[in-house]
């Protein structure tokens, strides 16, 4: 399928067809299934959204870093196409086929660490997430699980109580699992001026140590660039430092790269920018399966054997097209320039939003790595939050034509995850109309 790369606005944003279909939608979809755009999409190629009405939007979020090769990117229909009619159920657990392997070599040969690796594949994020949870339990014969301020890890029972945001996520939905610690971050941002990443570790550590102990923990889970959070960073030598001491104290180090790894920062993970920084499981999800729901724990093969046999499965886990799907998102990733043009990607974002924050002192920093890049929105001069700018800009974007996420615990983030596949000219018009939003404000 093609789809010209251009944005293109053939009536005003939501049109009729999708006003229509928001009554259909409010009469029969629970309202507790929220949506930020008002229109509804028909198709999709590359960096472009066709919505029912003929508009065609420049896609800046890819439904939140998923299909990072560009919408119905050619290898990877082909390779569900050719898939479905092939073969596409079994269950893995009853009866294997070699995808599911061939999918579980190429993450294996590519995830953090050069340490023998295993794999285990499942649905959701969230899913892969309390995988690594029971395996992190297992493995260790301990219960309690560390995470971070401002982090987000799912929506089911157990992964809403990792969140830090009660709302919206568990509000009304207890009574919440416990042996789950929220302990401090890094967010140099907001963090005392100056402080390393060697300091926050050290105050996360005394935190955690004197809240929980040491020998109690099972597993502390970080997302190495935090994603809903609005890509907090941490301040180098956080992630080593906080691992150095995991490692000392027998506690396994999951790495929760749903949303930041698969080529997103430039590198097959977000982990492997910070030297020394070796996590022993690492969640994937969103990008690995180019829009098949997918997702995986792959990590120290002692740990994930840990596991008896028949402790882990699903009926869907791991099933044909996603993993087909998948094989084709990683040879690419092997074979292609992906992770260049992730870097090439970042720096123009980087540039563009840098002039800016020159001319608009509501932009408090600009941050990220690759590809995955935001700014947080504030009262100029200060700390403190400016939401309702944030909401503005992103209602003028979507208003444009360009699809824009925010983010943020103080939800007053703008994220960019364009897929690798968009052209500089696009990604200059989706900036461009950030850049009319702010003058607006
Ligand atoms: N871990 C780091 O970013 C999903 C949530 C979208 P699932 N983030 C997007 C929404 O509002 O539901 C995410 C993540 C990290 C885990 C998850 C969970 O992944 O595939 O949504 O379950």
């Amino acid at each position: 399928m093609s789809l010209e790369q251009k944005r293109i606005l053939t009536t005003s944003i939501p049109g009729p067809k999708s006003v229509e279909l928001q009554k259909r939608r409010t009469a029969v979809v629970s309202a507790g299934v929220g949506t930020m755009l008002p229109v509804f999409i028909e198709r999709a190629h590359g960096a472009i959204l066709e919505d029912v009405d003929g508009n065609q939007l420049i896609d800046m979020g890819t439904g939140i870093g998923v299909v990072t090769i560009g919408h119905t990117n050619p290898g990877v229909v082909s390779a569900v196409q050719e898939q479905v009619a092939k073969l596409t159920h079994t269950l893995f657990t009853v009866a294997p086929y070699e995808k599911y392997v061939r999918a579980a070599e190429l993450l294996a040969a590519h995830s953090p660490g050069s340490f023998p690796k295993k794999v285990a594949f499942f649905n959701s994020g969230a899913e892969a997430v309390e995988n690594a949870v029971k395996i992190a339990r297992r493995a260790t014969g301990r219960t309690e699980i560390a995470v971070f301020d401002h982090a987000y890890h799912g929506r089911t029972s157990l992964t809403m109580a990792m969140n830090f945001k009660a709302h919206p996520y568990a509000t009304g939905f207890g009574p919440l699992p416990g042996s789950i610690h929220h302990a401090p971050m890094s967010y140099p941002f907001r963090d005392p001026e100056g402080m390393t990443g060697e300091q926050a570790a050290a105050r996360t550590i005394t935190y955690l140590e004197k809240r929980v102990g040491a020998s109690q923990l099972a597993a502390v889970f970080i997302e190495p660039i935090q994603g809903e959070a609005g890509f907090i960073v941490p301040a180098p030598g956080f992630l080593k430092t906080i691992d150095s001491w995991c490692k000392a104290n027998g506690i396994v180090m999951v790495a929760d790269e749903v949303q930041s790894g698969m080529a997103r920062t430039g590198k097959w993970f977000a982990s492997q920018w910070e030297d020394g920084f070796d996590p022993d499981l690492v969640t994937v999800a969103k990008g690995i399966a180019g829009g098949m729901p997918l997702s995986g724990v792959v990590g120290r093969a002692e740990i994930m054997d840990s596991a008896h046999a028949g402790g882990l499965g699903g009926t869907f886990g791991g099933s044909p097209t996603a993993v087909a799907a998948a094989v084709a998102v990683m040879e690419q990733f092997e074979q292609g320039d992906w992770l260049n043009r992730a870097q090439e990607i970042g720096a123009l974002i980087v540039k563009r939003l840098t002039e800016m924050m020159a001319i608009y002192p509501i932009i408090g920093e600009v941050r990220g790595v690759g590809a995955m890049q935001a700014f947080e929105l504030v009262m100029p001069g200060t700390l403190d939050p400016n939401q309702p700018a944030t909401e503005a800009l992103l209602k003028h974007c979507h208003k444009n034509g360009v699809v824009v996420l925010n983010a943020g615990t103080y939800a007053n983030v703008v994220r960019l995850l364009p897929p690798l596949s968009i052209s500089d000219d696009l990604l200059h018009e989706a900036l461009d109309v950030i850049s009319e939003g702010l003058a607006t404000l």
